[in-house]
């Protein structure tokens, strides 16, 4: 075939490339919503928000103000790169002590869906903040998640692979003493494909926080049911655990792939795992490996691999563990880790590289002039705990387990 008239593409859907500003995340009614704030003259960081918002509406297995939220925006104006960390963290209360108490140990801790897994939602302080600091000051975040107020307020129809993973996770929501995670649900069902899906009580938790900002979630009625709903079902969360949060700023880490500097918020949060990857990667030549052949794919998965299992090993809270970034990140170390990956055979087991000791969902917005903003936003396991907080219209999530081995791997999310 001449070379000209061959088409060199994988997908069957061709990129969306634009002139001024795009928008690219998992659902089209959620990106759509992004477009109109840039329309109405809101920059990336605007449009972002309303994108987590509308998500939160279109996709609550996956997010929503239950969970956290990292964000990175660069400013065309400053021409830098910064964070919010929009993690939140678990109840004042729980201390070693209490879970020893309780019966529990570092063996055998608490079922992923114990609501003592259950930390402080981190993602409506970072929406929040990500407007105020990030954001055009054109619009209000009222104005900003208004077409999320709107989508949950009069419905949509739910997308087939929203179907899904909505139906595949929905005995979270059914559980003894969960009779709240109906309101996640029509008539005790998930919604089928093209079904129409209202969150009027989301609507409204949505409609309260572009009016009051934090204090409308954090404290008041919407505080007040998430405390409710986690103690009457064990936790001990309480509501100054929840009026004491707030997002920090922070600083990007980074690391260069063939000439591109990609970025990722620091630990706490995972981005220390697509640095790993690309790191490692780096290390083999993908360009000769004809796309999706089984080297290239082999290649791909033994790397994740390698990846997550030092993430896995070394990511936590920097206020209480040393991360080792400056090691894990150094060149020569994942040259050291990419000798491990055979062409012969898969990797029997991984082990972490030192001796030191349905998903999320991601989207991204460049607008007009030159600013952009990458946000990932997530509950974790579907539907997080399964725990719904009353009259909210969303559930509560569970945090990121440290697990040593990548078999018990629950769901990324
Ligand atoms: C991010 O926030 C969490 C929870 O508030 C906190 O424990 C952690 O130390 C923070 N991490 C960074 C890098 O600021
Ligand atoms: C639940 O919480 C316990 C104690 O904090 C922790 O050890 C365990 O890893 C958590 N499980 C999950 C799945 O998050
Ligand atoms: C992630 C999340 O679950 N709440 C999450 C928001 O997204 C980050 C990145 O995946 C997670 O680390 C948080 O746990």
């Amino acid at each position: 075939m001449d070379s000209d008239t061959e088409l060199n593409f994988a997908s069957r859907r061709s990129p969306v490339v634009c002139l001024h500003g795009c928008v690219a995340s998992s659902q089209p009614l959620a990106s759509n919503v992004g477009l109109d704030v840039l329309k109405r003259g809101g920059n990336a960081a605007d449009a972002a928000v309303a994108i987590a918002a509308a998500l939160a509406v279109t996709e609550p297995f996956s997010t929503g103000p239950g969970g956290d939220a990292f964000c990175l925006f660069y400013s065309k104006n400053m021409g830098e790169i910064r964070g919010i960390n929009g993690s939140g963290r678990s109840p004042r209360a729980q201390t070693l002590d209490f879970f020893e108490s309780r019966g529990y140990t570092a063996e055998a801790p608490p079922s992923p869906y114990d609501a003592l897994n259950i930390t402080v939602p981190g993602a409506p302080a970072c929406w929040c903040d990500t407007v105020q600091l990030f954001g055009s000051h054109k619009l209000s975040l009222q104005e900003v998640l208004s077409g999320a107020v709107e989508l949950a307020e009069v419905g949509f129809p739910v997308a087939e692979v929203a179907a899904h993973h909505w139906a595949k996770w929905v005995a979270a929501l059914r559980d003894d003493g969960k009779e709240l995670g109906g309101d996640l649900l029509i008539d005790g069902h998930a919604p089928k494909s093209g079904q129409v899906f209202r969150n009027p009580s989301l609507a409204q938790t949505l409609r309260e926080i572009g009016e009051r900002g934090k204090p409308a979630f954090y404290q008041g009625r919407v505080a007040q049911a998430i405390v409710d709903v986690i103690n009457q079902n064990g936790g001990v969360m309480t509501l100054d655990d929840l009026s004491s949060h707030d997002s920090e700023v922070v600083t990007p880490i980074s690391t260069e792939y063939k000439g591109v500097r990609l970025w990722e918020p620091p630990p706490n949060s995972q981005g220390l795992a697509a640095l790993l990857l690309l790191n490692i990667l780096e290390n083999f030549p993908l360009k000769d490996a004809s796309h999706n052949s089984a080297d290239y794919v082999h290649i791909h998965v033994e790397a994740v691999r390698l990846a997550l299992t030092d993430a896995r090993s070394y990511l936590g809270d920097p206020n209480h563990v040393t991360v080792p970034l400056g090691t894990l990140l150094d060149k020569s170390y994942s040259r050291q880790r990419a000798q491990l990956i055979s062409m012969e055979r898969a990797m029997k087991e991984v082990d972490p590289g030192l001796t030191t000791g349905s998903d999320t969902v991601y989207f991204c917005v460049i607008d007009s002039e030159g600013n952009a903003c990458s946000f990932v936003n997530s509950t974790y396991l579907g539907f997080g705990s399964g725990l719904v907080p009353k009259d909210c219209g969303f559930s509560l999530q569970t945090p990121q387990p440290r697990h040593k081995n990548l078999d018990s791997s629950p769901h990324w999310g």
